[in-house]
């Protein structure tokens, strides 16, 4: 192999790099690991995926003297290529747990963003960037989105203008990225950004291939987001299926009552992924009973879907401790770490979630022993989503229950005007005593970073979203919230986005039965005025 199409990745294990290496393969090269700091001074091009939190990062590069060689390499102006944290290591320190010193590289101190302004935090989701100089590998971005997850960033002063190549606006106007010479780096993630992602590391890869120049990029909001859902389980022969409910049951209405069948996992999000998903999400909805550690064949869905699906991709079900027949525990965590390393950009958790919300409210205390605080602590909470599937019960009076109700827009079989949303596990089989609004304070509060929004009434049947409970939901907490179930036409997915502060919309059903295409459900938001990434 000539040294051409090598590149040198500095994973310091801290966590999932797989979609950066799937990224840099799919381009057509070879990855070499750096082991010892002078793999990075003998680099022929570095790319740095930074991960997990920036203390833990710095004290890493600090112990194995990788830090010293990596401003070297850097110092000489060698091909560089730092994505997210490595982009905010090279600041002089972040506040991330700290103040903590960082490489010092680039003036400027890394901050949370400020969600006392509306914004949400993390920042989740697709956002086009304002060029503010010449930048070899953004050139053809202009217009285009690109993805962000993060709740830390560094802001443009005089004193790092010589650096800034692009910034953009959340709230704060912050780096989206920086050049100079051949040392680039970026907030954002071109692993996961799709086309456009692909096309900034290819530039980074072949820096000498033409490139066509195009405008600065204008103003942009978050995007709203159109993610694509497979539920999947084995069926009856013990293949894995995509499936899909009515109400959450998957059986056919026949004799023989076998579970439907809408097609094969790994195909469909490669279906979903050209359609133009900003996400493509799977629910192992039989988590909850089979251990999934058992359950190769998800994790093996989960590595050929990241190998050329360059979207964020989600995984749940059965995230949990958990020991099995001969005895053995597994940690929740260890569930987590190996969807991590499968491909899976962030986890979800239905059941587990409930019982430590559950705990909390009844405690006041937070353990720091669920899974949820475990495994956000661990990945960040960017990482974790909870998933919750409520149904809706219908009173007269908002007083009967201890729980937040609604008004709701048609009475219910009795009349009744009001409703609350019980939370439920095990996949709808088991109500629980705490509602939707009191469970996704009490898991923000834990850590999660998104809400995934299920609603078993609405689930599979194609009337739109229930934009009350959305709408109580995305009122209620400041991390992103993702409407789900009831998607008919496209005309739903701008009303939940017009009468509800969701970030993000989800559909399984009319995506698997190809009555609408995902192109159509963004060009209908467009025309509606609702940013989208097209
Ligand atoms: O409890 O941590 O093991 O997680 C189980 C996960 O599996 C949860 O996220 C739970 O929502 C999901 N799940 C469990 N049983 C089912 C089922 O359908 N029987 N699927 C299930 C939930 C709901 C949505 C669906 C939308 C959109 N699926 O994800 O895709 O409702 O559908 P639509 O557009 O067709 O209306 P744990």
């Amino acid at each position: 192999t000539s040294n051409d199409s090598v590149v040198t990745l500095l994973d310091y294990g801290a966590g999932n790099v797989r979609s950066v290496r799937n990224a840099i393969r799919f381009l057509g090269f070879e990855i070499k690991d750096v082991q010892t700091p002078e793999d990075i001074l003998n680099a022929s091009r570095l790319v740095f995926p930074g991960v997990g939190a920036f203390a833990p990062a710095m004290e890493v590069l600090s112990k194995t003297g990788m830090g010293e060689a990596l401003c070297s390499y850097i110092e000489k102006d060698r091909p560089f290529l730092g994505i997210c944290l490595g982009l905010q290591l090279l600041f002089e320190s972040s506040e991330e747990n700290g103040p903590i010193k960082g490489l010092g590289l680039i003036p400027g101190t890394v901050g949370r963003f400020d969600s006392s302004n509306g914004f949400r935090v993390p920042h989740i989701g697709w956002n086009a960037l304002q060029i503010t100089k010449d930048s070899e590998i953004l050139d053809d971005v202009g217009n285009h989105h690109v993805y962000f997850v993060h709740s830390y960033r560094a802001m443009p002063s005089d004193d790092n203008k010589d650096w800034v190549s692009s910034t953009c606006d959340y709230g704060d106007k912050f780096i989206a990225s920086i050049r100079r010479g051949n040392v680039h780096a970026v907030q954002f993630h071109p692993e996961k950004s799709g086309d456009v992602g692909l096309s900034i590391l290819r530039r980074f890869l072949y820096p000498n291939s033409s490139v066509a120049k195009t405008g600065e990029g204008k103003a942009s909001k978050l995007a709203k987001r159109v993610i694509a859902c497979l539920d999947v389980r084995a069926n009856d022969n013990g293949d894995l299926v995509v499936t899909k409910g009515d109400q959450y049951d998957v059986r056919e209405n026949t004799k023989e009552n076998e579970v439907r069948n809408l097609g094969k996992p790994v195909e469909l999000a490669q279906q979903y992924y050209k359609d133009g998903a900003d996400e493509v999400s799977f629910l192992n909805i039989t988590g909850f009973r089979d251990f999934p550690l058992g359950d190769l064949p998800m994790l093996q869905v989960l590595r050929y879907t990241s190998e050329n699906v360059f979207v964020p991709l989600t995984v749940g079900g059965g995230i949990r401790d958990f020991t099995d027949s001969k005895g053995r525990h597994y940690s929740s965590l260890e569930v987590a770490a190996e969807y991590f390393r499968s491909g899976a950009d962030k986890i979800s958790i239905g059941s587990d979630a409930v019982y430590a919300a559950e705990e909390y409210l009844r405690t006041g205390v937070k353990t720091g022993k669920t899974s949820l605080e475990q495994i956000s602590r661990v990945y960040g909470n960017q990482a974790v989503v909870v998933s919750i599937d409520p149904r809706r019960v219908y009173i007269n009076n908002p007083n009967d229950v201890q729980f937040q109700t609604i008004k709701v827009s048609s009475p219910g079989p009795n009349g009744e005007e009001y409703a609350w949303y019980q939370c439920t596990v095990n996949g709808g089989r088991e109500g629980r005593p705490i509602g939707a609004y009191e469970l996704a304070k009490a898991v923000e509060e834990l850590g999660a970073g998104e809400i995934l929004l299920n609603c078993i009434d609405c689930d599979g049947q194609g009337k739109g979203f229930d934009v009350g409970l959305i709408k109580l939901i995305s009122d209620a907490v400041n991390i992103p919230v993702i409407a789900s179930s009831g998607a008919g036409i496209p005309n739903h997915f701008s009303d939940v986005f017009t009468k509800t502060n969701a970030s993000a919309a989800l559909a399984a059903g009319i995506f698997h039965r190809k009555e609408v295409p995902i192109q159509s459900v963004k060009e209908h938001l467009l025309n509606e005025g609702i940013e989208v990434r097209i």
